[in-house]
């Protein structure tokens, strides 16, 4: 039986996983974490954790007999900017403690499976932009970037040298309507349908033709489960695989809108988020995970489109532009 930790749970992809993982095995053995009192999306187990505590994250695996952790805490890569050396810490120093607890467990015969996401920040200028190769140039220009680049060989060294057992997705931008995302540069992919149905103008912080690899929630979590779940012995990578959902950009995007809802309308306000998407990809090839795992995407943006429109709550305030 699996005793699974999600910590960063009442994030956006925290939320949905919780959820997920509950479904399949049951909710006493998902143990929601993230560094608030309370889990706002009503967790059946809940823990108050600060992943840069390490004392406290050995407590909690030990007290549940935790066999899985998801560590999702982390500062994207628009909020990164504004606090790189906070941003810093926490993404790498969250990472290494998990890293270290798996490493310590499993010479103690407690194996402990790690997932951690990576992320398109993980190239940059420099790396081909369409259907980037799995192996190719990676030249970060964000501390979001360079953390997960530095992440990502902190996994291949844990399972190179101490056999830990960890695996990790490089995540595009994801969308999804649950809970709102935690400043990210593709953030605007959400927050235009949350103006959409206010019947506003959204005022795009990317300019219309940037095109970035995206991916819908439920085919995120499906890559998640599906790559936690594949036999150790068929995974030939361990610092993180390409995934690869969608890619469209902001005129695309409100394109397939305004197809739904004819008096959608745009403007476009490039801010400095354009600087940091304009280094990213377009497109992905994820064909390592296909074959490893059998990834494949679901989803598509006629899809996606029809789905947020008919699930985001605007009540809730939650977004700005
Ligand atoms: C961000 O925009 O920072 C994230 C990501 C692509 O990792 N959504």
């Amino acid at each position: 039986m699996e005793r699974i930790l999600v910590i960063g749970a009442n994030g956006q992809i925290g939320s949905e996983l919780v959820e997920a993982l509950a479904a399949q095995h049951g909710a006493d053995n998902v143990i929601a974490a993230d560094i608030s009192q309370s889990s706002l999306y009503g967790a059946k187990v809940y823990q108050v954790i600060d992943v840069l505590n390490t004392a406290r994250l050995a407590e909690v695996v030990e007290q549940y007999h935790v066999t899985q952790v998801y560590q999702l805490a982390a500062l994207l890569s628009a909020t990164g900017e504004q606090a790189p050396l906070k941003a810093w810490t926490l993404n790498m120093d969250g990472l290494l403690n998990i890293l270290e607890l798996a490493r310590i467990r499993g010479a103690a015969g407690k194996p402990l499976k790690v997932f951690w996401p990576s992320s398109i920040a993980a190239f940059g200028p420099n790396t081909p932009a369409v259907n980037t190769p799995q192996y190719t140039v990676m030249d970060p220009s964000t501390i979001y970037g360079i953390s997960k680049l530095a992440g990502e060989r902190l996994c291949e060294y844990y399972f190179q040298k101490y056999g830990v057992d960890v695996r990790s997705i490089r995540y595009p931008g994801i969308i999804s309507y649950k809970s709102p995302p935690g400043g990210g540069t593709t953030d605007y992919a959400i927050a235009i349908f949350h103006s959409a149905l206010r019947g506003e103008r959204y005022e795009c912080f990317l300019d219309a033709e940037t095109t970035l690899p995206m991916i819908y929630m439920p085919d995120a979590i499906r890559a998640t489960i599906s790559l936690m779940e594949a036999p150790a012995g068929k995974l030939s990578i361990r610092s993180s695989y390409n995934v690869a959902g969608l890619s469209f950009n902001p005129r695309e995007l409100a394109l397939a809108i305004k197809q739904n809802l004819p008096d959608f309308d745009i403007h476009y306000a490039p801010d400095s988020r354009q600087a940091i998407a304009a280094t990213w990809p377009q497109s992905l090839d994820d064909s390592s995970a296909s074959k490893d795992w059998g990834w494949q995407a679901q989803i598509g943006l006629e899809q996606l489109v029809s789905d947020m429109l008919k699930n985001v709550k605007i009540s809730d305030g939650a977004l700005a532009a």
